[in-house]
């Protein structure tokens, strides 16, 4: 039997890497879309890379753009895919609120050119296609907690480019008998989630603090609250989605919420640190109050790990989300594996040996990158 051909935009993402090696594992051959960049973008797939030169390559990387039809259209007239994945995006919502009509760009009409060039080649009832949609969709929630039917209430560019991208792949299954699903995605992380969302800046940061090479962590609205789960958990579950025999949109989610500030705490707690929050509004700070062992050297009781900076509040802010993960359960039989928890000490630890890492480098006169933003 031939083997199965998958398509994913933002392979060099946290989710685009994951589902990879996912889909390869499952005997498909990946397919996957790359921008030129002036410098690598590839290191979260280096590890699965194959040389163009040998045979029955398996794994192949192709240039190519969102903001990009003719583009597009090539790569999929080529590859020919059974399944599409759209994860490709300008996915960082404060950076949405900047270049507003970039992210429409790519993260609303970059989707409308992949249905469309799919529907153009005459592969409507071949390729499958699935569209990461968002739990920023509830934006401002309507009903917690938020399930398939919830109304959306958007609350950035990000969140509107993708209701856009929401409503047209479920336009073109309707109008045109595609299969083409959303699956609702609340925010999920792992070791390889981007360095400016709040999870890593977090791990990434205060590892860095511990081995003494930076002092303070500068944090946003350490009050909102999220339902967090692990990517490779989410992955799984984007191609579950495409495997039914009808196409359908579906929410993930873990069901638990909880704040960034208990997020804070636990990546503490996992490097032997006890935090005191102290203040209020943007005059709150994380104190030191107990240092254990020797994982903290450079932390000292009394120091001041974390200070709320209102230059990461965004001009319109999603306070609360939780998602009702129920229909995935019932109908797909899909139950998250790693709690938050966990996921928390597994990001601390890797970026722990990065750190230490970066540190030995210091000590013998190297410079090491640490600039964190947004
Ligand atoms: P990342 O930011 O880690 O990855 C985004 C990917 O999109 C990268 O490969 C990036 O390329 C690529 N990309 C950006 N702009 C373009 C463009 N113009 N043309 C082609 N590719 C582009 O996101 P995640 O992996 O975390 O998320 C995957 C998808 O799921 C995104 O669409 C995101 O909006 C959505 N989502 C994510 C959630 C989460 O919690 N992670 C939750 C819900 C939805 P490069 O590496 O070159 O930057
Ligand atoms: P989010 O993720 O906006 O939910 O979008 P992010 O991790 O950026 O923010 C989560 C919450 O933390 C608050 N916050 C901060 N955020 C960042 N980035 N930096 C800070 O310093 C900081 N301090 C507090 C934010 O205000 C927010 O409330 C992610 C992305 O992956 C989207 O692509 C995806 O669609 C959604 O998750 C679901």
């Amino acid at each position: 039997m031939e083997r199965k051909k998958a398509l994913i935009t933002g392979i060099t993402g946290q989710d685009g890497s994951y589902l990879a090696e996912l889909l390869l594992e499952k005997g498909y051959e990946v397919h996957g879309i790359k921008r030129r960049a002036s410098l690598f973008n590839t290191q979260r797939v280096d590890h699965i890379y194959q040389d163009p030169h040998v045979e029955n390559q398996n794994f192949v990387l192709h240039y190519g753009d969102l903001s990009d039809s003719s583009n597009l259209t090539r790569i999929i007239q080529q590859v020919q895919p059974d399944e599409v994945y759209n994860l490709g995006a300008q996915s960082h919502v404060a950076v949405s609120f900047e270049s507003p009509e970039y992210t429409a760009d790519v993260d609303a009409m970059g989707t409308l050119r992949i249905l469309e060039a799919i529907r153009l080649l005459g592969l409507e009832k071949k390729t499958r296609f699935y569209q990461a949609s968002t739990s920023e969709l509830y934006g401002l929630v309507q009903e917690s907690p938020q399930k398939e039917t919830t109304p959306f209430y958007p609350r950035s560019p990000y969140a509107v480019a993708k209701l856009y991208a929401y409503w047209i792949t479920v336009n073109y299954r309707e109008a045109y008998g595609m299969y083409a699903c959303n699956g609702i995605l609340f925010n999920h992380e792992s070791p390889r989630r981007g360095e400016t969302f709040v999870t890593r800046k977090i791990t990434r940061g205060l590892a860095n603090i511990a081995q003494g090479l930076e002092t303070c962590l500068y944090m946003g609205n350490i009050d909102s609250l999220r339902d967090w789960g692990h990517a490779k958990d989410y992955v799984r579950m984007q191609w579950m989605m495409m495997q039914q025999e009808q196409p359908e949109d579906f929410v993930i989610a873990t069901g638990v919420q909880y704040s960034v500030r208990e997020f804070i705490s636990w990546s503490a707690a996992e490097l032997g640190i006890t935090l005191r929050f102290e203040g209020s509004g943007v005059e709150e700070k994380g104190i030191v109050d107990k240092v254990d062992g020797d994982l903290a050297p450079a932390v000292k009781v009394g120091d001041v790990l974390i200070q709320v900076d209102p230059r990461y509040f965004r001009p319109a802010e999603v306070e609360t989300l939780l998602g009702d993960p129920s229909k995935a359960k019932s109908k797909l039989g899909w139950v998250p594996e790693v709690t938050v928890q966990e996921m928390c000490a597994e990001m601390v630890r890797e970026d722990l040996k990065v750190a230490k890492r970066h540190a030995l480098l210091k000590e013998h006169g190297h410079d090491v990158p640490l600039t964190v933003e947004s």
